[in-house]
């Protein structure tokens, strides 16, 4: 088998997304989600311009192989450009694998280790009340495991609060908006919430909460020790992570375990954290790592180092990426919990796809291969549209991270 032809599509069924398709000479294809959050058409480019002539005339089944080859072929390594083509052509060909053995991508890597995908929603905002509502309301819905983002008195907008709760979307504008952040406030409004949702909802209910990369190491070990009474299942992004020993200062001072990773894009961001067990949850996800194949390498040295997986799944992976992510929750011995925002229609009827949620869990379904591909025809109707995620300042106008 050879493949004779991959098209890059871009589409914005209300948001950007960029999917590769791979095509065979035996008319089997598969699909691979490359879409990089606000930085879209770079990696489009980069597979179109620099990629797909490389993929003429292999043969689809090296996976491996052509892993090496993008990877060590391009010279330069690593980057999320880089590491978002190269999971693209990868999830492809895993897919093309599947459909051409008759097994979901989840046998071929070793079948399943649980029944369903425990999964999480994301409660959120601006007051208590409105909070209380959003937490009974995923409890309603089935689900064991629970985000939940608040307002903070004092700040106009805050990250992770958003109007259309279903319906997350922080890439809101044709070029950034900017929004204000106060640590003073934040440190000392988070712990009442959580105070009041435990007391509302009780033991069972796995909380969680996104600091999205916003304090520094001796603030987020605060945080965390002041969180200790309501037993969070993690504080994500506590701080930025590009200095991994930081994270030591955290784990000084508070059992609040720690997830990290949705902005990493290799496995060397990630090995020291790993391998000091300085976090407990890795959050890396199959679009931004590389594929299946690199991030299948990722859990396995967290697995040796008691770290699980909480793999990242905002609106801005696609469902393809979704697709995979999924065959690997299912299958790796290590899994933590899996993200999931949920997609408009619109975008799930562009990306047809067998994954389904009951009760709690999500299933990444039977059929060969991922089970998820890109109706062209639906996906031509949504030209690509500009769309940036916010800046942040303080109050003193002082950029920080958002
Ligand atoms: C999360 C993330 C997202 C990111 C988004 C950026 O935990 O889901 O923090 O909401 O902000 O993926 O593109
Ligand atoms: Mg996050």
């Amino acid at each position: 088998m050879k493949i004779v032809d991959a098209r890059v599509i871009v589409t914005c069924p209300g948001r950007n997304f960029v999917t590769l398709k791979i095509i065979t000479d035996e008319g089997v294809t598969g699909v691979g989600d490359a879409t990089l959050n606000g930085r879209e058409l770079a990696v489009e480019s980069y597979l179109r311009d620099h990629v797909v002539p490389l993929l003429i005339g292999r043969d689809p089944a090296r996976i491996e192989d052509t892993w090496q080859y993008l990877y060590q072929g391009a010279y330069w390594r690593r980057g999320p450009v880089t590491m978002s083509a190269i999971a693209a052509v990868d999830t492809a060909l895993w897919d093309i694998k599947g459909k051409v053995a008759g097994l979901p991508v989840y046998d071929l890597l070793g079948g399943r280790s649980r029944t369903g995908v425990t999964v999480y929603g994301h409660a959120n905002g601006e007051t208590m009340d409105e909070i209380l509502v959003e937490v009974a309301r995923y409890l309603d819905l089935g689900y064991r495991a629970v985000r939940v983002q608040s307002g903070v008195p004092g700040i106009p907008r805050t990250y992770g609060v958003s109007a259309d709760k279903m319906f997350y979307e922080p890439a809101d504008a044709a070029l950034p908006t900017e929004t204000t952040w106060s640590t003073e406030r934040y440190l000392a409004h988070v712990p009442s919430v959580f105070a009041r949702v435990r007391d509302e909802f009780g033991p069972d209910v796995r909380l969680l909460h996104d600091v999205h990369h916003r304090l520094t190491p001796i603030e987020a070990a605060r945080l965390g020790r002041s969180l200790e009474p309501y037993g969070l299942t993690w504080i994500e992004d506590p701080v930025p992570a590009e200095l991994p020993e930081g994270f030591r200062i955290i784990r000084q001072h508070t059992t609040t375990p720690i997830a990290t990773g949705e902005v990493f894009n290799t496995i060397w961001d990630a090995a020291q954290l790993i391998r000091e067990q300085l976090i407990d949850y890795i959050r890396m996800t199959v679009v931004h790592s590389g594929g299946i194949t690199h991030l299948r390498r990722v859990f396995d040295l967290a697995a040796l180092h008691h770290v699980r997986s909480g793999s990242h799944g905002a609106t801005d992976l696609s469902p393809v990426c979704m697709a995979a992510a999924l065959h690997l929750d299912i299958a790796i011995p290590n899994f933590g919990l899996q993200e999931y925002m949920r997609h408009t229609p619109e975008t799930d009827a562009v990306f047809p796809h067998e994954y389904h949620y009951e009760d709690g869990y999500l299933h990444p379904g039977d059929a060969p291969g991922l089970g998820v591909d890109i109706d062209e025809a639906a996906a031509a109707r949504y030209p690509y549209a500009p769309a940036y995620l916010p800046v942040n300042r303080l109050t003193d106008g002082t950029l920080h991270p958002w």
